[in-house]
């Protein structure tokens, strides 16, 4: 009801983190580039994997160029916050500062309905923005094709854009080379500044669709075969993306561009990670819920080409921190929207990160499967002082009353009843991804 939306605008205003003066609006009327890393887990970042003659073969290397770059504000403890609605998850807290559903996904259950007041919306209503998603996948998975229409997306490129054959794509879609080649004919016709998304498919589970004899690159040594090609499709994605980089700088839109690469979620999951602990210098006998927690970081990085005071930040957020901190670079006020996240580079950033379960991380504890650990050490907080345990137990409601207040928000659908945005209703019939009308 009304009532209730008011009471969730009543703890949005109680959380909002202001903007960082210093770079509130540095990237203002830039065109916005999304890379979506399919299942990019932070360790693959400077990862070198050995092969067996014990030769070195890092995995990302472009990409950790980016990450090094002093263009580039990466940051180093940024989660995922995802839960069964994967990908699209990740898609509902980029682009809402919302989380998806404790079960299911919300954009098959609640994407085609709701209302919503999302990145592409709030672009085109106060900067003029133009927006598009470029998929090589079928429209229909995971119900895009409607939500995107209600997220405000003016154009939606799928697989019925591209040339998808049996030698260039797999079971989710067109290779991350041809899709980003493809791809550049229909972004060279957006009116600027444009919103976009591309969301790259081939470090997808299996890992198969390209081993090691194709790419060229070494399979790891485990009795893992998803562990194993894991590596090789992610150097494969690196590729495609600095071939896109090239691409943006022959164009010429890159100088007027900011580009921001994310993982959407973990590619091992924690069933498989005692197999993965070598890999990552770890002992399989001791490895813990505690570091399956750590391995839950995915890549977030915000490259600005022509800035220079790039760095790697260590602060800790998640992906529901990406729109406002992204919308104060843009320098949007985002002080009446509806968004659970805070703005990365705030002062006010509280670095309290929840996972969709009610587990969560801060930078001194771990609160995972219901068990506290000592980031130092890794080890079990078994007799907390009483300080701790209170501090502990803030914790807790601080997280579930953010992911009460998401749910309350999406399951209510609150946002129709939401007025104070100053923006307007956006009508979905206006949006129309078939190719040439179809
Ligand atoms: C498919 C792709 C995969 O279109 O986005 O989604 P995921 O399985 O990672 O949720
Ligand atoms: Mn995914």
């Amino acid at each position: 009801s009304a009532t209730d939306m008011d009471k969730v605008a009543e703890y949005v205003k109680q959380h909002y983190a202001k903007p960082n003066d210093q770079l509130f609006g540095m990237a203002k009327g830039r065109n916005v580039i999304y890379i979506h890393l399919e299942s990019t887990q932070q360790f693959l970042i400077d990862y070198k994997l050995k092969d067996k003659n014990g030769v070195e073969h890092e995995v990302m290397p472009f990409i950790n160029s980016l990450y090094h770059s002093n263009s580039t504000f990466s940051f180093s403890n940024f989660f995922h916050q995802v839960k069964a609605g994967k990908t699209s998850d990740a898609e509902t807290l980029f682009e809402n500062s919302l989380f998806g559903l404790n079960q299911g996904a919300l954009f098959t259950q609640l994407g085609g309905k709701n209302t919503f007041e999302a990145a592409p919306n709030i672009l085109k209503q106060t900067q003029g923005y133009t927006s598009a998603v470029f998929h090589g996948n079928s429209g229909t998975f995971w119900n895009r094709n409607e939500t995107y229409k209600r997220l405000g997306y003016d154009y939606f490129f799928d697989a019925s854009y591209y040339d998808v054959t049996e030698n260039n794509s797999f079971q989710y879609g067109l290779n991350d080379k041809p899709f980003f080649q493809q791809s550049v004919k229909y972004l060279e016709h957006l009116q600027q500044p444009f919103y976009t998304k591309f969301i790259a498919v081939s470090n997808h589970y299996p890992y198969t669709q390209l081993n090691g004899d194709e790419t060229g690159f070494p399979l790891a040594d485990t009795k893992d075969e998803t562990i194993n090609s894991y590596f090789s499709t992610a150097n494969y994605m690196d590729t495609a993306v600095h071939e896109f980089f090239d691409y943006l700088k022959q164009s010429g839109l890159y100088d007027n561009s900011i580009i921001i690469l994310y993982g959407d979620h973990y590619g091992i999951s924690n069933a498989r990670n005692k197999d993965l602990a070598a890999l990552l210098g770890k002992d399989k006998e001791t490895w813990s819920n505690f570091d399956n927690a750590q391995v839950q970081r995915v890549p977030y990085m915000i490259h600005i080409p022509g800035m220079t005071q790039g760095k790697i930040i260590d602060t800790y957020g998640g992906q529901v921190d990406a729109l406002p901190t992204l919308l104060h670079l843009l320098g949007v006020n985002t002080e009446k929207y509806i968004q659970l996240g805070q703005d990365m580079f705030s002062p006010d950033h509280k670095q309290l990160v929840a996972f969709r379960d009610g587990d969560f991380v801060t930078p001194e504890y771990t609160y995972y499967g219901g068990v506290l650990y000592d980031n130092k050490t890794g080890q079990e907080i078994t007799e907390p002082s009483k300080e701790l345990t209170d501090t502990v137990n803030k914790w807790k409601d601080e997280v579930s009353d953010q992911l009460a207040t998401s749910d309350k928000i999406n399951n209510g659908d609150l946002l129709r009843f939401y007025t104070q945005s100053g923006l307007e209703a956006l009508n979905p019939d206006n949006y129309n991804y078939l190719k040439n009308n179809e």
